[in-house]
């Protein structure tokens, strides 16, 4: 197992990356249970004895697991998970799907503890479901009776060494020093030490304690405590643990707040009792809480991407959410509101209450049928679960409920906190159908409200998009609702928007590794979102290139989305732009056609440019209004617009990738990705490739362009990448980028990023994972300052590629090309997005540039003739060549300068002239001739050819 799972019921495996423990080739002890009769698996597991105590013990538990997979499996056949949809069975009677892919269960799995997984390969491979054994809780305190100050019970955590069942009484003292990390001065003979957590390893401290006397040792954690708040269990420096720490005294931890009580009484004097009671351990493998949240994997993997569509973080969070969603979906019971607490369903539901029960008195008094497994309990009541939105981002801590530990929010991008926040919303959306089920007139019964929400789960996995943000995933459910009955859609809105998905909200971003960028919002109400903007010529156009440029009048096209929690009937757009040149029809107001939710439309408002001169870049205001939306002053938006221009070839040496024409190639070695130009703003687009779990190599391949014949041949380019990685002691990396280049048209390439800087990492990308560029270096890992929890804000980098003279003269094409792996390590990254491409030392113009509109309407033949400043010269002294463009106007373009067949320079036309003055051209006569390109106005036209000779003056000096 490549990656470590940190949390009790760590989830989902990645595809790839697991190998079984289970095979009958190993001697490993496997085997399947037996029955005990015909067609009977009559087994009793025994709870107060050790999980494998006795085969038979053994063989309960894997009955238990067998029974509950596939009451699972027929329990959401029912639902909609059938063959078709890609479920898990040995035949599928012919009815779709991939058969032969039945679920291998493994009960007391020995590859972990205190976990369980699911691995859920695509429709046609076997998952694998692995259940651990988990730590028994005995009672355990740590009882203090004097001072009065201090006296009372405090929980507290254990520790994997020493005695694990004791009770020993006695003062409790401070240490010298305090933290234990080197020999202790004080006197603990027969006295219980006290020592702060930090600086060393917890059993050398209990050493340091046995050593001065010690009989028993309270670890007390300190501010900086990792997870503070928490009653950590204390290992061992190694597993399994040594002779030395099985030998040492007993041990408990306490968390910070208790500590700092125990330090306040030092000074009066303090006495009391540590005591840990033998406890039995639990086996996951017949907690059905623990298989339902691991089965659910499966379904979730299966539904959405086949597989593949749960990998960015935010996902692999709600992953965990609908798997312990599926936990509750099958504890909560019709009778439980019966308890007058729970009267409408409002109470603590938890989730892996059997593996972390017990123990009336630890780690937290009764905390595991309270808080399960989780950092709190599911409930409606946001006094006992205070989750929203913003709790799925770091840094946000959670107030207002007792929590189990990870109050202070830090990690609350790890995937199961992440989950908790999506299985509270799905939970408020069930609590919703079930509260319907009370009272004088239900809508439903338990049993109709469980099934409908039962349905829900699968329609709206299979409605949710692959690499979901839980805004998409709100989406998914509420349309499912809306098409089936539109009271449960209001009633789920109402879920969402109580816990921050209101219709405002933003999602955080989809590839954040600490899902930041959110904003939550509580309202509900109708609400409408931008989709796309685009502004053309397309209703009176002089110059019809879909830009609208003076003189024209074209189409303002907005296209709305209702994205709010009702139909809107009396929605209004009104445009208006500070810029006097830029009108539009009916002052710019327009109403817009009504809509239902998810519905969209089109609104259309004709524009038109005064004939203006210069490139304009008004700023467009859009304002969409409605009564019934929930935003005061519904929607405003600003649009950046770029009109009045031209999009021409062979304009610059430099690419800002602002033109939509372009003369660079793209091509992706037949994967369905690859570079494409990406729009920041509408004056702000660059390349961009993304970085897939699969094999892919993508090209962004410039145009020919002739390296000047002296001078250092270089360029640069503005960048930021961010490409998957393995961090360990070694770190792999799996994905990257190369820049290369090509002398012979791109039949073959040169490796040239070795030159960059910032340039490649040092090491090269790995091996036999099918990356295209394996074993070779790269841009790998992030680019320097990339912000992995926000990608959106980070920086771009200027990197320079200096080739010296090596190309001079020569014909060369450059590509960059992001290679990606089989497989990934984690969540995907950002990609790679580049801008600003900037050559020096090449004679041509390769690349389309923005120029302002000329005002000129239809295309003007040209004609091009050609002279030179002499027809015959000396090796190394100049020649000027002067290309003259006649047309009706004054051309617009730029002149090509050929010797042959072969491009010398490249220079723009002024006033119907372009010169280029050589001192470069070889000895012998010199076939000349200037070819115009054309330009939106002109047409392309070349001149014949001239004739100039070129002498070979040392030839002719010697010959002197
Ligand atoms: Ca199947
Ligand atoms: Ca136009
Ligand atoms: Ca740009």
């Amino acid at each position: 197992m490549a990656r470590a799972e940190r949390d009790r019921i760590g989830g989902q495996q990645r595809r790839r990356v697991c190998r079984s423990q289970f095979t009958r080739r190993t001697a490993t002890g496997d085997f399947r249970a037996a029955t005990n009769g015909t067609a009977t698996f009559d087994r009793i597991y025994d709870v107060t004895a050790a999980p494998d105590t006795t085969k038979s013990q053994q063989m309960a538990a894997i009955t238990q697991l067998f029974y509950d997979i596939n009451f699972l499996h027929d329990w959401f056949y029912d639902a909609g998970f059938n063959e078709a949809a890609g479920n898990a069975q040995t035949d599928n009677y012919g009815r779709g799907g991939v058969a032969g892919d039945n679920i291998r269960a493994e009960a007391n799995d020995f590859g972990g503890r205190n976990n369980a997984n699911m691995f859920t390969p695509s429709d046609g491979e076997r998952p694998r479901m692995q259940m651990y054994i988990f730590d028994g809780i005995g009672d355990r305190t740590i009882h203090i009776d004097s001072p009065v100050s201090a006296a009372k019970d405090y929980a507290s955590g254990t520790a994997a060494f020493g005695s694990q069942s004791f009770q020993v009484s006695g003062d409790i003292v401070a240490t010298s020093p305090a933290d234990g990390c080197s020999a202790i001065t004080s006197d603990l003979t027969a006295k219980i030490a006290f020592i702060d957590r930090g600086t060393c390893n917890f059993s050398g401290k209990v050493r340091a304690a046995q050593e001065a006397g010690a009989v028993g040792v309270i670890v007390g954690n300190v501010a900086d405590s990792p997870l503070r708040d928490s009653l950590t269990n204390m290992a061992c420096s190694a597993t399994p643990c040594s002779s030395i720490e099985a030998a040492l005294p007993p041990a408990l931890l306490v968390a910070f707040a208790d500590a700092e009580v125990i330090r306040g009484g030092f000074r009066s004097g303090l006495h009391g009792t540590i005591r840990r009671d033998a406890s039995v351990d639990r086996n996951g493998a017949i907690d059905n809480q623990v298989i339902a949240h691991e089965w659910t994997h499966y379904l979730s993997n299966r539904l959405i991407g086949d597989g593949n569509g749960l990998a960015n973080n935010q996902s692999r969070g709600m992953g965990e959410g609908w798997s312990d969603f599926n936990s509750l979906l099958l504890t909560v019971r019709p009778e439980d509101v019966s308890v007058a607490s729970n009267a409408t369903f409002n109470g603590a539901y938890a989730v892996g209450v059997y593996v972390s029960g017990g123990g009336a008195n630890g780690p937290v008094p009764n905390g595991g049928f309270y808080f399960g497994i989780r950092r709190v309990p599911y409930s409606t009541d946001m006094t006992r679960d205070p989750l929203t939105l913003k709790h799925v981002g770091n840094g946000a801590p959670i107030n207002g409920s007792p929590t189990r530990f990870g109050a202070d929010g830090t990690n609350n991008s790890e995937v199961h906190g992440t989950g908790e926040v999506w299985t509270t919303m799905l939970w408020e959306c069930y609590a919703s159908l079930l509260r319907d089920t009370l009272g004088d007139k239900p809508r439903f019964t338990f049993e109709q409200a469980q099934q409908r929400m039962k349905e829900y789960l699968v329609a709206s996995l299979r409605a949710t998009p692959v690499n979901p943000t839980f805004l998409e995933a709100r989406d998914a459910l509420l349309a499912v609702a809306y098409a089936l009955d539109k009271t449960d859609y209001a009633e789920f809105w109402q879920a969402f928007a109580k816990r921050g998905a209101g219709v405002n909200a933003v999602a955080p971003e989809r590839f954040s590794t600490a899902n930041l960028g959110g904003v939550e919002d509580f309202s509900l109400g109708g609400a409408m979102t931008i989709s796309s903007i685009s502004i053309d010529d397309s209703i009176d156009s002089c110059q019809t290139n879909g830009l609208l440029d003076g003189g024209e009048t074209g189409a303002l096209r907005i296209t709305l989305r209702n994205t709010g929690t009702n139909r809107l009937e009396a929605t209004h757009i009104a445009v208006s732009t500070a810029d006097s040149h830029l009108k539009f029809a009916n002052g710019g107001a327009a109403d817009v056609a009504a809509t239902n939710p998810g519905e969209s439309v089109t609104v259309k408002i004709n524009a038109s440019l005064t004939t203006t001169v210069g490139i304009m870049q008004p700023d467009i205001k859009i304002a969409v209004t409605d009564r019934d939306m929930a935003a005061n002053g519904g929607l405003q938006l600003v649009y950046l617009a770029r009109l009045n221009v031209s999009e021409e070839p062979e304009q610059s040496a430099t690419d800002d990738v602002e033109s939509r024409a372009t003369s660079w190639a793209t091509n992706s070695a037949g994967w369905p990705v690859g570079w494409s130009r990406i729009e920041a703003t509408p004056r702000d687009h660059r390349w961009f490739a993304s970085e897939p779990d699969f094999v892919t190599d993508q090209y962004l391949v410039s145009p020919s362009m002739v390296v000047a014949p002296t001078g250092t041949f270089s360029f640069t380019f503005r960048h930021r990448y961010a490409f998957d990685f393995v961090s360990g002691s070694i770190t792999a990396f799996v994905d990257g980028g190369v820049v290369e280049i090509s002398t012979d048209g791109g039949q073959t390439w040169t490796d040239i990023g070795l030159n960059a800087v910032p340039g490649y990492g040092l090491a090269g990308i790995a091996t036999r994972n099918g990356s295209p560029i394996e074993g070779r270096r790269a841009f790998v890992g992030t680019s320097p300052g990339f912000r992995l929890d926000l990608p959106s804000s980070s920086p771009f980098i200027t990197s320079t590629i200096d080739l010296g003279t090596d190309y001079q003269g020569k014909s060369v094409r450059v590509r960059f090309r992001l290679a990606t792996a089989a497989g990934h390590s984690g969540a995907p990254r950002l990609g790679w997005e580049i801008d600003d491409l900037a050559f020096s030392s090449i004679v041509t113009l390769p690349f389309f540039g923005i120029t302002p509109n000329r005002g000129m309407c239809g295309m003007s033949p040209t004609a091009t003739s050609l002279r030179s400043s002499v027809s015959s010269a000396r090796l190394g002294s100049p020649v000027t060549l002067t290309a003259s463009v006649t047309s009706n106007a004054s051309a617009f373009g730029t002149v090509d300068f050929y010797d042959n067949d072969t491009i010398v320079g490249s220079v723009r036309v002024d006033s119907g002239q372009a010169a280029l003055t050589t001192t470069t051209l070889a000895p012998g006569t010199h076939t000349l001739s200037a070819a115009f390109a054309g330009s939106t106005n002109f047409s392309a036209s070349r001149s014949s050819a001239i004739s100039v000779v070129i002498q070979n003056s040392r030839r002719r000096a010697a010959g002197h």
